[in-house]
């Protein structure tokens, strides 16, 4: 029988390079003889919890048991590098691009060689702006928008429920990486949301870069500026902890002398909620590992994907974060 098998795969290699599927057990290719799919993943950094969430999803997805080769690149906050890593991509004639882009702006030139280069390229987390849409293939992430939305919707029931109706009240802002679609969607919700109640009075707003030490520092000397701040949006849950310390710092009470609305809703945001040192945080799915891997298996079976897919969020609080820590994923 082998010698049998043996001669057909001669011949109809012989033939033309067909692949000779007779003969089920002996030549169906073993799962570790299968072409792994390339796939270069594009990632922000490592700035934050959410992240790192966002990283280990990838990570563990993409692995060669499940067939891919996973090339990963930390730009460091860069665009440059990450413009950087995407010609290494093409170079190295990947099958997948994906990228997290950094910020919305200035991309054209390098997708534009990635097509030239036929790599499909899928974006995910935040978006671009582009003016040619056909650039990309598809986005997946959260509606950073509605997010900033959600925050002050929060705060607008709170204000009713604890009777502060009546009162100004001063809020300051720690807004993410400027440029990046989740600041721009979530600074641009909030202080549309803002702006409809005359009581609320926007002091500030600055970056804190996605960061726990850059959030502490620019809270510090927002508190040195303003003697009354009643309301802080961090951009992020990292930023919000820094903001927790600083406020501890000149020995006010987070969460109690001043409101904290957060966003991501990470572990470590849970905790916080139920010590009561954050009073809200609206969700941020980082698990997009699975979700581009369904989009990059639909594309392999000559499959149309939806060209944007938000993912769904919700917002929790004080009131539930006990309650829900457990079901967490991150
Ligand atoms: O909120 C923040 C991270 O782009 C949604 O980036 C993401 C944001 C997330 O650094 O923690």
């Amino acid at each position: 029988m082998k010698k049998l098998l043996a001669l057909s795969l001669a011949l109809a290699t012989v033939a033309g390079g067909v692949t000779f599927a007779g003969g089920k057990s002996d030549s169906a290719p073993k799962a570790s003889e299968k072409k792994l799919i390339t796939v270069g993943y594009a990632q922000v950094g490592a700035e934050s919890d959410w992240r790192t969430a966002n990283t280990e999803s990838f990570k563990s997805t993409f692995t060669e048991a499940n067939g891919y080769k996973l090339i990963f690149d930390d730009a460091q906050q860069k665009q440059e590098n990450q413009i950087k890593a995407i010609r290494n991509f093409i170079q190295q004639d990947v099958d997948y691009i994906v990228v997290a882009p950094v910020v919305e702006t200035g991309w054209e030139t390098v997708l534009s060689e990635a097509k030239a280069a036929g790599i499909p390229v899928i974006l995910s987390d935040r978006q671009m702006k582009l003016a040619d849409e056909s650039l990309y293939t598809c986005w997946v992430g959260g509606n950073f928008l509605k997010e900033g939305q959600d925050a002050v919707l929060w705060l607008n029931t709170y204000v009713e429920k604890n009777g502060l109706k009546d009162k100004d009240l001063n809020v300051v802002i720690l807004q993410g990486t400027i440029g990046s679609s989740a600041q721009v969607g979530r600074t641009q919700g909030e202080l549309e949301g803002l702006a409809k109640n005359p009581r609320y009075k926007v002091l500030a707003k600055q970056t804190g870069e996605f960061t726990q030490a850059k959030g502490q520092e620019v809270m510090e000397s927002f508190l040195k500026a303003y003697p009354k701040i009643d309301v802080v949006f961090a951009e992020n849950d990292n930023m919000a902890f820094g903001a927790i310390d600083a406020i501890k710092a000149v020995g006010k009470k987070p969460g109690k002398d001043i409101i904290i609305i957060s966003f991501d809703a990470v572990h470590e945001a849970f905790n916080r909620m139920i010590a009561g040192e954050i009073n809200a945080d609206v969700e941020c799915n980082p698990l997009h590992g699975p979700r581009v891997a369904e989009i990059i298996q639909k594309l392999e079976a000559g499959q149309a994907v939806e060209k944007i897919q938000y993912v769904k969020e919700d917002v929790f609080d004080t009131a539930n974060a006990k309650e829900m820590l457990p079901t967490r994923k991150y």
